[in-house]
């Protein structure tokens, strides 16, 4: 299903279940190379969600600040490369929510257990604004808080499932956001976590 929330955001429920044979065992590969690791903030505060990438570039949190880079601070390698059934999906979501042509560089992994958030932010670290922001759930399912321009502007909470996919465009594409702390649970396929993918074009 397609559903406009926003100027440019739009959710499609269940869009990735047809390919999940083939994207979890793409995620693990990924997940083998370049580890979840915990960032810390430039504020100094460890993040409660763990993070990876894969593609050219991949964002990271340091103390001294945000940014893309092509190689993992951890393994002092380049990130993994985007797969491609990854890219396909992101590209075909996008093209589905009407942008066309979207080709992501980075793809930013997060994964929530039971208690972990991510707090009411933008992403504002892209140099185009004008490229969409595709996000792909899986795993247990998580509130979405999805805000406005301001920071004072009371989210809307939407409750995103194993599967469903958001594209952020148009002037949703600077909205703030978060998640609020993951309910504990258990899913068939990835057990006691919830992971987010959102590919992202950078420069
Ligand atoms: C998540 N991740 O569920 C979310 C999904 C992040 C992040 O927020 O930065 O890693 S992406 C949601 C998103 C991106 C761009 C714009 C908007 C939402 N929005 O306008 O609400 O882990
Ligand atoms: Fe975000």
């Amino acid at each position: 299903s397609r559903e406009t929330i926003a100027d440019g955001a739009v959710l499609l429920r269940g869009f990735v279940r047809p390919f999940e044979a083939e994207l979890i065992p793409a995620l693990r590969a990924i997940v083998k190379q370049a580890p979840f690791r915990h960032l810390i903030t430039p504020g100094g505060h460890r993040m409660s969600v763990a993070m990876t990438n894969c593609g050219s570039v991949g964002w990271v949190s340091d103390p001294s600040g945000y940014r893309y880079d092509p190689i993992d601070p951890v393994s002092g390698q380049p990130w993994p490369e985007m797969p491609e059934v990854l890219r396909r999906l992101a590209a075909d979501a996008a093209d589905e929510a009407g942008f066309n042509g979207f080709a992501p560089e980075a793809c930013l992994i997060n994964r929530y257990v039971p208690g972990a958030k991510l707090s009411l932010h933008q992403d504002k670290d892209e140099l185009d604004y004008r490229a969409p922001i595709v996000s792909i759930s899986l795993g247990l399912p998580a509130i979405f808080l999805f805000g406005g321009l301001q920071r004072s502007d009371t989210p809307r909470r939407y409750r995103l499932e194993h599967g469903d996919v958001a594209v952020w465009g148009g002037s949703s594409r600077l909205f703030y956001h978060g998640v609020a702390p993951l309910a504990d649970g258990e899913h068939s396929v990835l057990g006691r976590q919830r992971i987010n993918l959102t590919f992202r074009k950078v420069r």
